[in-house]
């Protein structure tokens, strides 16, 4: 495997480097902590992912208007972050970068989501390593309970992605009207309002199952994604609206699920980690103050995420960090902690753009691996910016110190003209790293056996046939289901190069 991150050149990162995280550790009581050491003990992981909250809406994040005493208790049990970056400002790529450790534009990603502007004949590429895959070769127990979003087609469910069952809608609760077990459509339509309450009767019972063996339980509501629709019990007991009243059940979930780890004896043994996966659409849904930007947009609003995590004995109580720490971080962090080699997992050719960052999780006094350095996409698809250290650079010219300017408002630009040529510069080369290995997306277009046969004789008459199969691809059978490395399908047609292959000789 090739990180990005290891080409870094050390000199400028030195250069652009800023001392952010210089009073962060300053809480730190080591004595406290268990002798946890990365793969020692295989903790459980519950990665909770709320859709389109702000940055602004919770207690420990500043809101006066949202009542959160649960996930507040949490940060103050846990880490908080203030500098915790999605991996795109909307749904699906947010999704697409958290699952694989990569930025959305490397696996194929070119701008909105799934189901709309993004046809649903595609969906995350089959053949990428998820986290959910990673965990079970730890073997983990895996499961997603709530909004998938990306792929609803048969090559593209959790199944084929690394979880052992599933439990939610496929696209956003404004688009799908199915909610699913497995495979199984169980309610159509399902009813809004409770939704919320179905995936935490779903993730306290799954724990409550595997409580006895290392699990992985993804968790991502569709709470409080438009359109907002309270459960009764919650339905105008906020200060702010339906979509407080939403915010607000979120927190009571929280609080279930962590008081369902100490009614099983296993709060000491896992990992609780709580985010959203991109910014808000704008008051009075949500907000992301004091930042600038929404839900769409490259300003820190729009990819900037609370982030709190959560580990009694192995993860320091009552800690704030300001380190830069991106969603496509937590792949290879779990993996870390899982005791993974990564080396081991990934194909040898697949860069990943995450970062072990467990040091910086742990509050380590000198963490390895920090990140200095990251890119913004707005979710149109177009590159927007880079952070590193304390300035971001835009594409449009702006430069902005976040140590000192969290709400984007001055152009510091003209004043600093080394800083600018030395972003514009990094920008350029790592976006034209990232954007010249690009992996496609999977398209069950080119899974599905009546086309396959279709583009097969196509290539056939124009002599651009490939005429054998390469050793290790996956296929599928009639179902589309993923038959594994090795096996022979319908003609064999194998996602990443050939689907490449066969799309550049049909646009001729
Ligand atoms: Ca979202």
């Amino acid at each position: 495997m090739d990180r990005l991150s290891d080409r870094i050149d050390q000199s400028r990162r030195n250069f652009l480097r800023t001392a952010t995280a210089a009073g962060a550790l300053s809480c730190m009581a080591p004595g406290a902590l268990n002798a946890f050491a990365g793969g020692s003990v295989k903790p459980n992981i519950i990665l909770i992912m709320t859709d389109d909250q702000g940055y602004g809406d919770l207690g420990c994040y500043g809101s006066q208007r949202l009542n959160t005493p649960n996930i507040d208790t949490m940060a103050d049990e846990g880490v908080r972050f203030t500098d915790f970056y999605s991996a795109a400002a909307v749904c699906t790529p947010a999704r697409m970068g958290l699952l694989t450790g990569c930025y959305p534009a490397r696996v194929g990603w070119e701008g909105w989501v799934l189901g709309h502007h993004i046809s649903t004949d595609k969906g995350l590429n089959p053949d990428e390593v998820t986290i959910a895959e990673v965990l079970k070769t730890a073997g983990y127990a895996t499961t997603c309970i709530g909004k998938w979003h990306v792929g609803e087609q048969q090559p593209f469910l959790p199944a084929n992605q690394g979880f052992d069952s599933y439990y939610g809608i496929l696209k956003s609760n404004d688009q799908a009207t199915k909610l699913y077990r497995d495979t199984t459509v169980i309610e159509d339509p399902y009813d809004q309002r409770y939704l919320t309450s179905n995936f935490t009767d779903e993730a306290v019972t799954y724990i409550q199952d595997n409580k006895d063996r290392p699990f992985f339980l993804y968790l991502p509501h569709t709470a409080p994604h438009f359109p907002l629709k309270p459960h009764p019990d919650w339905e105008g007991k906020s200060d702010a609206g339906a979509y407080g009243d939403i915010v607000e059940q979120v927190d009571w979930s929280v609080g279930r699920i962590l008081a369902a780890l100490k009614q099983h004896n296993i709060d000491d043994n896992t990992l609780v980690i709580f985010t959203s996966d991109n910014g808000p659409r704008g008051l009075p849904e949500g907000t992301s103050y004091p930042l600038r930007g929404k839900k769409w947009e490259s300003r820190e609003g729009g990819v900037r995420m609370p982030c709190v995590m959560r580990w009694p004995g192995t993860i320091p109580a009552g800690r704030t960090s300001d380190d830069i720490i991106s969603m496509m971080d937590l792949l290879p962090t779990c993996a870390h902690i899982a005791g993974v080699s990564l080396d081991s997992v990934l194909p040898a050719q697949n860069t990943i753009d995450g970062i072990n960052q467990w040091d910086v999780i742990r509050g380590a006094p000198s963490p390895a691996n920090r990140r200095e350095e990251i890119l913004y996409w707005d979710g149109y698809g177009e590159f927007a910016a880079i952070r590193s250290g304390k300035w971001k650079y835009s594409v449009s010219g702006a430069l902005h110190d976040l140590s000192e300017d969290i709400n984007e408002s001055q152009n510091l630009a003209s004043q600093n003209q080394a800083v600018v040529d030395e972003l514009s510069a990094r920008a350029t080369a790592l976006h034209g790293e990232v954007t010249g290995s690009v992996r496609p997306m999977g398209d069950v277009n080119l899974h599905n056996w009546d086309t396959s046969t279709q583009l097969i004789n196509r290539l056939r008459s124009t002599g651009f046939l490939p005429r054998s199969r390469a050793a290790g691809s996956r296929t599928f059978d009639l179902t589309g289901r993923n038959t594994g490395a090795g096996n022979t399908g319908p003609f064999g047609i194998k996602i990443n190069s050939e689907e490449n292959h066969v799309k550049k000789r049909l646009e001729f």
